[in-house]
């Protein structure tokens, strides 16, 4: 193999050695969320064969039963996880009690929390998807993990990422030492760093993404703001699937936007599940998020399935918005 390919377990062992004091729990981790995502990646590729192939009997794609394929992402990564000693507890947004660890296994020091497949309304229309994830220490004191090692602000995040299932799968990873991205390669299973330490262009390319079909249940100053951005000539990009609008704003550059609204107080999003992982991502990346007010990170949730309006993207525009938002109040 070429020396300029670095796979991502090298990578994932180079960042270990960082820290010396290091037991490699946490890097299991990361192996076993790369090897949930292959299994998911699969799938989702095979989504749109399900009515010409027959249904593996595990899940079937078609109307009613596009959730099973969000049970069948939460399942691998429960499978993947449950038995390796390393995690206390977990969470999924398809779930709702936090995912205790089988008494027959070991408990470790970490926590996981995660949307198994994000955006799979999509899934009849071959658009893409998702996976999202977010590691904890254990805080808690007793052997188990409690309510209270998942309840952590996101600042505490000891490691973030996705799993982008696009016209290819990539993952993107933060352990806080740069966000660095890599794309399958599926011939031989294995994710190649591709985009090391990514930065997010500020300003970056004029588009902002946002659903904008809401308009008239915004807050006068949400809607200055975008009425401003178009005076400006920005574009308007929304694929409805937030990590793929999430993935192109940290390329490009410009905003994501998941207002508060009137039919929406807290708008949609899931602070656990969905904005802390990508704000430590976006941040890690040079960028910025916000609820509107602060950053997201600072948030300090009270409930497993919280949600937030959700702010994401380049530090001018962020900064900015949240400026013309609060002027607004
Ligand atoms: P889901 O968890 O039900 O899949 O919903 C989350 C998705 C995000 O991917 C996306 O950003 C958002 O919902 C789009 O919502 P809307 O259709 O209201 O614009
Ligand atoms: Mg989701």
């Amino acid at each position: 193999m070429a020396s300029s390919v670095i796979t991502l377990s090298r990578h994932i062992v180079e960042q270990e050695r960082l820290y010396p004091e290091a037991t490699g729990a946490f890097s299991d981790i990361l192996y076993d969320i790369a090897l949930a995502a292959k299994i998911i990646s699969r799938e989702v590729n095979r989504a749109g064969l399900v009515d010409i192939v027959g249904s593996a009997g595990r899940f079937n794609v078609h109307g009613e039963d596009v959730r099973k394929l969000d049970m069948f992402a939460n399942d691998v990564i429960f499978d993947a996880m449950d038995h390796t000693g390393n995690l206390c507890v977990m969470a999924s947004e398809e779930i709702e009690a936090p995912i205790p660890i089988p008494d027959k296994f070991p408990c470790g020091n970490y926590v996981l929390l995660h949307d198994p497949l994000d955006g799979s309304s999509n899934i009849e229309v071959n658009v893409t998807l998702g996976t999202i994830f977010s590691i904890h220490r254990k805080i808690s004191k007793g052997e188990r993990g409690t309510m209270e090692d998942l309840l952590q602000p996101g600042n505490r995040q000891l490691a973030a990422g996705y799993v982008v299932y696009g016209s290819s799968t990539m993952l993107v990873y933060t352990t806080g030492a740069g966000v660095h991205g890599f794309t399958l390669e599926p011939s031989i299973g294995e994710f190649l760093l591709s985009h090391k330490d990514m930065r997010i262009p500020d300003p970056g390319k004029k588009i902002y993404s946002v659903n904008e079909a809401y308009y008239k249940r915004w807050e006068p100053a949400q809607q200055q703001a975008v009425d401003q951005l178009k005076d400006e000539g920005y574009s308007l990009r929304y694929i409805g699937s937030l990590v793929a609008d999430f993935h192109r704003t940290l390329l490009y550059g410009g905003i994501f936007m998941y207002p508060s609204d009137t039919k929406s107080p807290q708008g949609k999003l899931r602070l656990l599940y969905e904005a802390s992982p990508m704000a430590m991502v976006i941040e890690e990346a040079g960028g910025r998020s916000s609820d509107g007010r602060k950053s997201i990170l600072d948030v300090e949730p009270e409930e497993l399935h919280q949600r937030t309006p959700l702010y994401l993207g380049s530090k001018s525009l962020v900064d900015r918005t949240e400026a013309a938002l609060a002027e607004g109040a």
